[in-house]
């Protein structure tokens, strides 16, 4: 053996680094400071993308967005105690909406934390963690890095996707180890996410079930994006000839203009149907549960694909569970079809399409208007024709009216185009997203934000011109949350939901050299959308909206509890 002083030496630094970069992990969003800050430059050095951010919530989100679109989990990097407390929101998000994700945070020497004797940034970073992730570890010394990243994957991708923490304290970044040795403990992850095949007696109920439905009716979940599935599900949908309404971040897999798309006809489907099909989507509250007033009083069968045996029966009876990953279950289904399927009954398809033309009908007028100030149908009118125009644009959007309108009137062409808010209803969403998608898919992206919304994340925008990112943010600046006309009757303070009467938020983006535009016409912020995504630039348009436009809440006002007590 090489005497001491001659072996070639590695440390905790560099085995992260060549940990991550043996798995294709390429990409981290994060915010430096003790004890990460020189892995951050070792990694960028490296070749590993590392995006500084101005805060690790938003860093967060752009590693959970990034898990969604790629598959692979995303990174976020942070320091000890608070910044691995405002990336954990986002790590719990991720969680929540099945996004793969890892945050890898420093943390405090064990000796100290444990004994409680004040470290600095002292916490129990992995106790915490625990109960909000799908799984969380710690690494302690420099051999099991490999190990340790190897885990964290797995969990991340594996099953329902999800957020992992990894916790790794400031010694192991300067331990040293044998190189050779070291290179030897890396783990490349082989088959990260391995396909889940569904039981064959599954498929067969499934079909059953499916045959004898006078009313079919198929709803496309965020699941189904994710699982990049995307001829497979077209072929299920257009071979069956059934109506499919997708949930929000379904919208594209297949266009909204496809004409089983019942997405205009959402009440009627979910009231009449007798057969429901759920791929991906979960019956939470964006689905009433599978119950009540919206799903009517006819008798209901659900089948459900998921990839998580125990989300059956989550709600309601699922007579037909089938678990396994969508692309396998979808082509077994396809399989067990046959070469005919007899098409549900056109009484079912002509009485949806004629409530969605009913109801294209009269949204159509409303999205012509060219209203100074505007409102949003006129502002969304001109949305909603660029995103036609320009089909792989990626649209980001978060507010209340300005979610809930967007998302029935913009239709989206491609899947995987729309992100939004997703299964909390979060604000803050929108520049960690908007950030993210421009890095993983070098598309140009519109974010489309309330004012309120944009306010969560709002200092992003200078990572975003320093980035020099091909993102254009649209505020529609109503003056507050919901409407901007709300008045405090008790005292001089604002009421609780306004904010600055006709703030400049494009002067934001100027302080950054970014190209900002005030629209207070349609045709104004037509110009100036169509500008930005020419230019690529980043752009930041205050849209002024009439500050009474909107409603409380969005379309979720009926979710506010109501008191007895309250005054008339
Ligand atoms: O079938 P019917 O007739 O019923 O019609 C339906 C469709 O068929 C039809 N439709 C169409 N018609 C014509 N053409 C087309 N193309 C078309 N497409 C559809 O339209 C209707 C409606 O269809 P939709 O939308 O599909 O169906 P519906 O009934 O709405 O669906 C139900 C849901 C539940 C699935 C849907 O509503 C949904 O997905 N909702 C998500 C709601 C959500 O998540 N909201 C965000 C949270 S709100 C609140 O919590 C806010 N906060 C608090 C807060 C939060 N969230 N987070 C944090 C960290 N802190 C605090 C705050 C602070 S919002 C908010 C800020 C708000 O202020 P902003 O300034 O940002 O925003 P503004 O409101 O603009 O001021
Ligand atoms: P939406 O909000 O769009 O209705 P949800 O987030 O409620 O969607 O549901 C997504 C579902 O998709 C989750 O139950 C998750 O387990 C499931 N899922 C995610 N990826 C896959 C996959 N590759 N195969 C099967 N199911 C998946
Ligand atoms: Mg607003």
């Amino acid at each position: 053996a090489a005497p001491e002083a001659e072996r070639e030496l590695t440390d905790g630094f560099n085995l992260i680094i060549d940990a991550l970069k043996l798995n294709g992990l390429d990409t981290i969003y994060g915010v430096p400071g003790i004890p990460i800050t020189d892995f951050g430059r070792m990694a960028q050095a490296a070749g590993i993308r590392v995006l500084s951010f101005r805060h690790e919530q938003n860093a967060g989100y752009a590693a959970s967005i990034a898990g969604f679109l790629t598959k692979k989990p995303g990174i976020c990097l942070t320091v000890s105690a608070p910044g691995f407390l405002n990336g954990l929101t986002a790590l719990a998000h991720a969680t929540t909406n099945c996004f793969p994700m890892i945050l890898i945070s420093g943390s405090s020497e064990r000796e100290i934390v444990d004994l409680q004797q004040g470290d600095y940034e002292e916490m129990d970073q992995l106790a915490v963690a625990k109960p909000l992730c799908k799984a969380a570890f710690r690494v302690l010394h420099a051999q099991d890095i490999g190990i340790g990243l190897a885990r964290a994957i797995r969990a991340a991708v594996s099953g329902r996707p999800g957020g992992v923490y990894l916790d790794l304290p400031a010694k192991l970044f300067g331990q040293v180890m044998d190189a050779e040795e070291g290179r030897k403990s890396l783990v490349k992850v082989i088959d990260a996410a391995p396909a889940q095949l569904p039981a064959p007696d599954s498929i067969k109920r499934a079909l059953d079930v499916l045959k004898g439905a006078k009313r079919p009716l198929i709803i496309l979940g965020k699941g189904a994006a994710y699982a990049q599935a995307d001829d497979e599900i077209r072929q299920l949908v257009e071979k069956s000839g059934i109506p499919f309404l997708p949930m929000s971040m379904a919208k594209g897999l297949l266009p909204d203009l496809h004409p089983q798309c019942a997405g205009a006809a959402r009440s009627t489907v979910l009231k009449d149907s007798d057969v429901v099909l759920l791929i991906g989507a979960r019956l939470n509250w964006l689905l009433s549960h599978g119950k009540g007033k919206s799903w009517g009083d006819q008798p209901k069968k659900f089948i459900q694909i998921d990839i998580e045996p125990k989300e059956m029966d989550s709600n309601v009876e699922i007579v037909a569970p089938v678990v396994g990953d969508i692309g396998s279950c979808v082509s077994a289904l396809l399989a067990g079809m046959g070469g005919a399927w007899q098409a549900p009954p056109a009484e079912w398809t002509t009485a949806i399409a004629k409530k969605r033309d009913e109801n294209v009908a009269k949204m159509a007028p409303r999205l012509m208007n060219n209203n100074v100030p505007m409102d949003y149908h006129g502002a969304l009118g001109v949305l909603r024709t660029i995103i036609a125009e320009r089909p792989d644009a990626i649209l980001i959007n978060e507010g209340a009216n300005t979610l809930d309108l967007a998302r029935g009137v913009i239709d989206m062409h491609q899947p995987r185009k729309r992100l939004d808010v997703g299964t909390w209803g979060v604000m803050g969403i929108g520049m960690g997203y908007a950030v993210a998608a421009a890095v993983e898919t070098g598309k140009p992206v519109l974010a489309v934000e309330g004012d309120s919304a944009f306010g969560f994340s709002g200092m992003e925008v200078e990572t975003i011109c320093r980035y020099n990112l091909p993102v254009c943010i649209v505020i529609f600046n109503n003056n507050g949350i919901y409407r901007g006309t709300d008045v405090n009757v008790a005292g001089d303070d604002p009421a609780t939901t306004v904010f600055v009467k006709d703030a400049r938020y494009d002067r934001m983006m100027e302080a950054f050299g970014g190209v900002g535009v005030n629209a207070i016409s349609p045709d104004e912020l037509k110009r100036a959308v169509n500008a930005a995504m020419d230019s690529g630039k980043p752009t930041l348009i205050n849209a002024v909206i009439d500050p009474t436009a909107g409603s409380e809440s969005g379309r979720i006002g009926n979710l506010n509890p109501q008191s007895a007590l309250k005054k008339k």
